[in-house]
């Protein structure tokens, strides 16, 4: 059993070591919601990994503040689980808000891996101790800077490159990187910034051996992919669309993608993520995990996530020192010479988190308790 005793949200504000630009906007700053649970003396971590503003998926950061204190965290406080899977169905009654779920259900991940007194990627099934790492390269202003920072990344040793691409800045950008780098594992990343009408454009992306093209229409729209995927050679992988099995299903039932990007956030915690990547794996669609832009717990759950069989391309998860310069947790998370992170060896997430860094910048925080709510 697991007993859930008390519940912390801090609210922390990190700086990027550089802006991360996408066809939605511009990070400089993260805003990152963290979940600290307590049950029966051990500790659990999670991250809700949506961005400030809902321009990526309809979370934000204010958001999920409201449905955390309101409505989530009142289900879970005091309850007694048999295991960290059953926190979907105690939440379900909310809908949406994915990544504020995530971040409850998989510190509870956390706190189970603690208690079996196991490493979560083994608790969690995985099948192998090193993950492929890719990276996920912002808009630049020119290309020459585009070109030396993929330059960097290759000998750095990351086994794939996507570059994140939006209208105005595509085909001349794409064609450029590949025709300095023509042997990489290279993929594109639209953050549902075109739509059907523009085609033509998306089709002239065919040409350059891509390993995706990732989410390039709208953030909800199966249908369209489908039709769109029936009319290019590359593979189109889905994103943003993506909130659950269901969804995960249908769309490679109605062929709109042949790849699946899995986002721990997104899909609302490690027991759905791990059902994409069984169905993946049972279709033979390959799926990758995802990233937001996480500090090293978000980080800790990806690679724990990423042992598992059905992931089988490089994700996006990187060294620290791609976003930060001191991390929330220790050892700093960091890549091999052959563009792996090796998922830790030591009981639950493998890291120690730092709570003299988190008090350093934290900028908002509430506790709540089960006896207090038992008392109201
Ligand atoms: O679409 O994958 C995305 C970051 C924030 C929001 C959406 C996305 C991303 C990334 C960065 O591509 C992935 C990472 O390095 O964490
Ligand atoms: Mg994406």
């Amino acid at each position: 059993m697991i007993k859930i005793e008390s519940i912390r949200l801090h609210e922390v504000s990190m700086p990027l070591v550089t802006p991360f630009q996408t066809s939605f906007g511009t990070t400089t700053q993260r805003r990152i919601l963290l979940v600290e649970m307590q049950s029966e003396g051990l500790t659990g971590w999670g991250e809700v990994t949506t961005p400030e503003n809902p321009f990526y998926n309809p979370e934000s950061i204010d958001q999920a503040w409201v449905v955390l204190r309101d409505f989530l965290i009142p289900m879970l406080l005091g309850a007694s689980l048999r295991a960290a899977s059953d926190v979907p169905a105690l939440l379900a009654r909310v809908r949406g808000s994915e990544m504020s779920k995530a971040a409850l259900e998989n510190a509870i991940w956390d706190i189970e891996a603690q208690q079996k007194q196991k490493p979560l990627h083994q608790i969690l099934g995985g099948v192998r101790q090193e993950v492929a790492c890719g990276v996920s390269l912002g808009l630049r202003k020119d290309t020459a800077e585009l070109l030396d920072v993929v330059e960097r990344e290759v000998s750095n040793g990351y086994q794939r490159i996507k570059l994140k691409i939006s209208p105005g800045q595509d085909v001349e950008l794409v064609e450029a990187v590949r025709r300095k780098f023509p042997e990489i594992l290279l993929s594109v990343d639209a953050n549902s910034a075109y739509d059907i009408s523009q085609i033509d454009m998306l089709r002239a992306l065919d040409d350059f051996s891509l390993l995706m093209i990732e989410q390039p229409l709208q953030w909800d729209e199966i249908y369209l992919h489908a039709r769109l995927q029936s009319l290019l050679k590359t593979a189109i992988c889905l994103d943003e669309c993506i909130h659950n099995i269901r969804h995960a299903s249908a769309a490679v039932e109605l062929h709109a993608c042949r790849i699946i990007n899995i986002k721990l956030g997104r899909v609302g915690g490690h027991t759905e993520a791990r059902e994409i990547q069984k169905y993946a794996q049972e279709h033979g669609v390959p799926a990758w995990c995802g990233g937001m832009l996480e500090s090293g717990i978000g980080r800790a759950h990806n690679i724990a996530m990423s042992t598992l069989l059905g992931i089988t391309l490089p994700g996006d998860v990187s060294a620290r020192k791609r976003y930060w310069k001191e991390d929330i947790v220790e050892p700093a998370i960091d890549i091999t010479q052959r563009g792996t992170i090796i998922a830790p060896d030591t009981v639950g997430l493998g890291y120690t988190v730092c709570r003299d860094r988190i008090a350093k910048l934290t900028v908002s925080r509430q506790e709540f308790n089960a006896a207090a709510q038992a008392a109201v």
